[in-house]
């Protein structure tokens, strides 16, 4: 990418609408690990085990002692948005037209940040719900247990993070798919590529005629989709280029 191209107001009308999708690379600057990097989470514990439904079936006090840990880390006050997650909430603030924030995160940094339009298409830590009536519980602070009690429904057991495991479907994708068929650019942040459905997400906006970004660490998986690949740092390249 050159330097013309490094800022959205120099490819864009003020009123387009844009779709922003991040990833674990975003808050790796927070103090929070990625998934897939040499030191992420994928090398210290198995996601058959965490990370889908079989794996909770199997051993749920397992899964809920490895989202107990990344709950409280979360907490740790060392850990708060950084400068690519406030560039984000900046430019939702001047934008004139559309714009939809799609994280597969489920830490709040960019919530804390002042993100509003934002979905969390893999869930949210803070949020529990009960898999016998499905209702849900926000802002969840203390540890979840096989031992928790529903406070709707009052059944013992059926308590789980309010997260997508492989497997499951993800969260508002009606209005992911929309946003996405009716945007002028497309920008992914921090995300390795890996997991669908958020790894087709360029193809169905390139579709729709949409400039497509990518800023990454290193390219993704899918970096070649993509018109323009930057690579470095998201502190870096991200208020950089919604400048
Ligand atoms: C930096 C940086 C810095 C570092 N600055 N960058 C075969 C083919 C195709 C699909 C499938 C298949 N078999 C099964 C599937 C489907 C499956 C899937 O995709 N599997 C693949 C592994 C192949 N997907 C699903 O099951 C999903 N559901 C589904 O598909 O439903 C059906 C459906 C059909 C059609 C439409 C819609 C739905 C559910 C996926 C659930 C993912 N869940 C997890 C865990 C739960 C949440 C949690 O515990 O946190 O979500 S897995 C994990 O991966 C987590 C993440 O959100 C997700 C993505 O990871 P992410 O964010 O990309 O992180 P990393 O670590 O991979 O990458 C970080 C990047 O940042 C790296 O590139 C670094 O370089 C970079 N970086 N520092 C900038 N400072």
């Amino acid at each position: 990418m050159t330097n013309a191209m490094m800022s959205i107001t120099n490819h864009l009308k003020p009123t387009d609408s844009i779709v922003i999708l991040t990833g674990a690379g975003i808050s790796k600057e927070s103090g929070l690990d990625t998934f897939r990097c040499a030191d992420g989470i994928w090398a210290k514990v198995d996601l058959e085990d965490v990370a889908t439904p079989e794996g909770f079936a199997r051993d749920p006090a397992l899964v809920h002692r490895f989202y107990n840990d990344r709950r409280r880390g979360l907490r740790d006050p060392a850990v708060q948005p950084n400068a690519a997650h406030r560039a984000l909430a900046e430019l939702e603030r001047r934008w004139k037209g559309d714009l939809l924030l799609v994280t597969q995160n489920i830490d709040d940094l960019h919530e804390r940040a002042g993100s509003q339009t934002l979905i969390h298409m893999h869930g949210e830590l803070n949020a529990v719900f009960c898999r016998h009536c499905r209702s849900k519980v926000e802002n969840w602070t203390h540890d979840l247990s096989v031992e928790d009690i529903c406070p709707s429904c009052a059944r013992k057991g059926g308590m789980r993070p309010d997260v997508v495991w492989f497997g499951e479907m993800p969260y508002q994708m009606e209005r992911i798919y929309r946003a996405l068929g009716a945007c002028d650019l497309f920008v992914s942040i921090g995300t390795s590529g890996n997991v669908y459905p958020a790894a087709s997400f360029v193809a169905e906006a390139r579709n729709a005629g949409a400039l497509t970004v990518e800023l990454n660490l290193e390219p993704s998986a899918g970096a070649s989709l993509f018109a323009d690949s930057v690579n470095g740092p998201a502190t870096e390249l991200v208020p950089a280029f919604v400048s």
